[in-house]
């Protein structure tokens, strides 16, 4: 059964940066208890959300955005790829498919998508949709008209994330602003497509920039269905590749607070859970991570193989959603 989010709350409270900030002062096993009871309330604490990743079109990327692997404008390892076919995309979904994926959502590496490369994305989604799955894509600034192009061809989810809190987006991204982003997700909101919004910790950004990001991912009216929660995967030859090591526990902790100001969302433990040892994870799921990237790459970077994923929910007792 896919897994279907759950109806959004008619009247969202709205969170002050303050008041995030305070519950990432709690002590931590307060929090976690906090954050904890949230979850029950709202979900099946022993029940995880697996969607799949492929990087449709990859490289060569106009943007700058300093963590990423994929930007033109830094020296990585990441070769420029054109768009994947229709028959590389629908053998890849039929894996994952079969490996136990819910969903399946592509990621290409542009500012935003061309008339023409929409038409061939709309066929990919129409067809993984065909295979019975959930589908995602994320694909940078819509222009008006493309949301409801890809709704029409079945699309559940759009990923687009606010990245960081407004204070820290320029330090990080000067190719674009953050008042674009929200003008994406607004139009992906209008479409009726559900929106997947998060953004990244670890980037060397302070406790009051995680604060205010899971603040404005809360007061997004309604919040994200889907919030993924990224810690940065360090990548050579990009702006971020030394940026100072987070406190795992810190990242936790915003795990925890994205689940007590965004009951009904799914959270997702994103990016870096390659570099996370297994008792690191189980916290995250403790804290209120219900969704994860399943499957040994996310988009350039390596994730957990599936089978080491397997193993470690038959450990912990969790079921796929
Ligand atoms: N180009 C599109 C865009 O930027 O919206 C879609 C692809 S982009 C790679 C999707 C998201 O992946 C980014 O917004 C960022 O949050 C996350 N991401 C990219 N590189 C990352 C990294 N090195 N570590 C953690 N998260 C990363
Ligand atoms: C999201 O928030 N994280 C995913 C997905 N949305 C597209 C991407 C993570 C990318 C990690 C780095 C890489 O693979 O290049
Ligand atoms: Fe391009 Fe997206 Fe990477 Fe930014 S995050 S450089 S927009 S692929």
């Amino acid at each position: 059964m896919p897994a279907i989010a759950k109806k959004p709350d008619p009247s969202p409270r709205k969170w002050r940066t303050e008041e995030i900030e305070a519950l990432f002062a709690l002590p931590f096993n307060d929090l976690i208890y906090r954050a904890q009871e949230v979850h029950r309330a709202h979900f099946d604490a022993n029940a995880v959300q697996r969607s799949t990743l492929l990087s449709i079109k990859t490289g060569g990327c106009s943007e700058d955005c300093g963590y990423c692997s994929q930007s033109a404008r830094h020296d990585t390892e990441v070769e420029r790829e054109s768009l994947l076919s229709l028959e590389e995309v629908v053998a890849a979904a039929t894996a994952a498919r079969e490996q136990g994926a819910s969903r399946f959502c592509m990621g290409a590496a542009w500012r935003g998508p061309k008339q023409k490369d929409l038409e061939q994305v709309s066929a990919m989604v129409r067809a993984v949709k065909d295979l019975g799955m959930e589908t995602c894509v994320t694909l940078g600034m819509l222009q008006q008209g493309q949301a409801e192009q890809l709704k029409a061809a079945g699309l559940d989810y759009y990923n687009h994330n606010l990245d960081t809190a407004p204070e820290f987006y320029a330090q990080v991204i000067t190719s674009h602003c953050q008042e674009d982003r929200f003008d994406t997700l607004a139009k992906v909101r209008d479409a009726g497509i559900n929106v997947c919004c998060g953004g990244i910790v670890g980037m060397g950004e302070s406790r009051r920039v995680r604060a205010a990001l899971v603040a404005e991912l809360a007061n997004m009216d309604p919040p994200p269905e889907s919030v993924p929660i990224n810690h940065l995967v360090a990548i050579p030859g990009t702006p971020l590749e030394n940026a100072a090591a987070l406190d795992p526990f810190e990242f936790v902790r915003t795990i925890a607070c994205a689940r007590i100001a965004m009951p009904r969302s799914m959270v997702r433990l994103s990016a870096g859970r390659e570099q996370m040892s297994d008792e690191l994870q189980a916290l995250c799921f403790l804290a209120g991570a219900n969704s994860i990237f399943y499957g040994d790459k996310l988009l350039t970077a390596d994730n957990p193989e599936a089978g080491h994923d397997e193993k470690l929910f038959a450990r912990l007792g969790l079921k796929a959603m």
